[in-house]
């Protein structure tokens, strides 16, 4: 038997979740085109005959500017520690600045593959000279993928099987991950968020499951509130007569019912905070 944690790194918006969510065959982390959408590591566990791989996806590397941001890398950290392979991941129009370096450091001895993703976007010829220049980096293997279609991720999962240690599985088979279900019922609701509002609003909101009543008969009770920093971002994600955060339930709740297979009955309540991504107390009580 094989069972390890592969941790996923790299820099926002480069395709870790599309990349976890693809080896699982399910969607379990929010993906969208805005950068820093995953704050919290998530795992995602894929178990196949006498393997177990163990993934945790993690927020993209960057040099931390405020306090939500210093929790997420030293999430990320803690994440880079505990792998048993290290998956780096980078697009093809990388350019190195030392920072990857610094993180892979903290693997030790962990095998290092290194995934340029979104290959899907550009030709051979233009792939190939990164190729060749990376190959000179201290990593095991180099492996290119289209996470977005799938390309390549047949020969990353055989290179992950390959380096994965020896030893029991931590969870049973059936878990695809550790994470409570209300978790991924915030993380639906916000990435409902970064889809549909610009910038200033999905940076501002948290959201916290306030009641999750799982109901024998009838839907599953869930009820959140999604804190933001103004007033003004209330009545951006409020709307008209409330139609925006309507929309933002609806996507949320249908994405839900998928993920759990059965049906939920969703409340959303929007309330201001201020500053409370530097409010070391109120992100303690949110988990950060
Ligand atoms: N064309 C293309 N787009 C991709 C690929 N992988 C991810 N994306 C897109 O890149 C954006 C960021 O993806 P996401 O998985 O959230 O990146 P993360 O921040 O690294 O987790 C999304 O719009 C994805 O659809 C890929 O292989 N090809
Ligand atoms: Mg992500």
């Amino acid at each position: 038997m094989k069972a390890g944690y592969i941790t996923i790194v790299g820099k926002p918006n480069v395709g870790k979740s599309t990349l976890l969510n693809r080896l699982l065959g399910t969607k379990i982390s929010a993906v969208t085109s805005k950068p820093q959408t995953t704050r919290n590591r998530i795992i995602g566990i894929l178990t196949e005959g006498e393997f177990q791989a163990c993934f945790i996806d993690t927020p993209g590397i960057i040099r931390p500017e405020y306090e939500l941001q210093e929790f997420m890398v030293k999430q990320i950290k803690s994440a880079v520690m505990d792998a048993d392979v290290l998956i780096l991941m980078i697009d093809p129009w990388f350019k190195d600045d030392n920072i990857y370096a610094e993180f892979a450091k903290l693997a030790g001895k962990a095998p290092r593959i290194l995934v340029i993703n979104k290959i899907d976007l550009v030709t051979k010829q233009e792939l190939l000279p990164l190729i060749d220049k990376l190959k000179t980096t201290n990593v095991t293997k180099i492996v290119p993928i289209s996470a977005l279609n799938g390309q390549g991720v047949d020969d990353l999962k055989k290179v992950i099987l390959e380096n994965l240690p020896e030893g029991e599985f931590f969870y049973p088979t059936e878990d695809i991950s550790d994470t409570p279900e209300r978790f991924f019922a915030a993380e639906f609701i916000r990435e409902k968020i970064f889809e549909l509002f610009k910038k200033e609003v999905p940076y501002a909101s948290c959201v916290v499951i306030d009641e999750f009543k799982e109901r024998e008969k009838g839907k599953d009770y869930i009820r959140a509130i999604i804190y933001v920093e103004r007033n003004s971002q209330k009545a951006i994600l409020i709307g008209k007569q409330g139609t925006a955060l309507k929309t933002v339930g609806e996507k949320a709740r249908r994405e839900l019912e998928t993920f759990l297979g059965r049906p939920v009955y969703l409340e959303l309540w929007v309330k201001v905070k201020k500053k409370w991504r530097k409010n070391k107390r109120f992100l303690k009580e949110l988990g950060y």
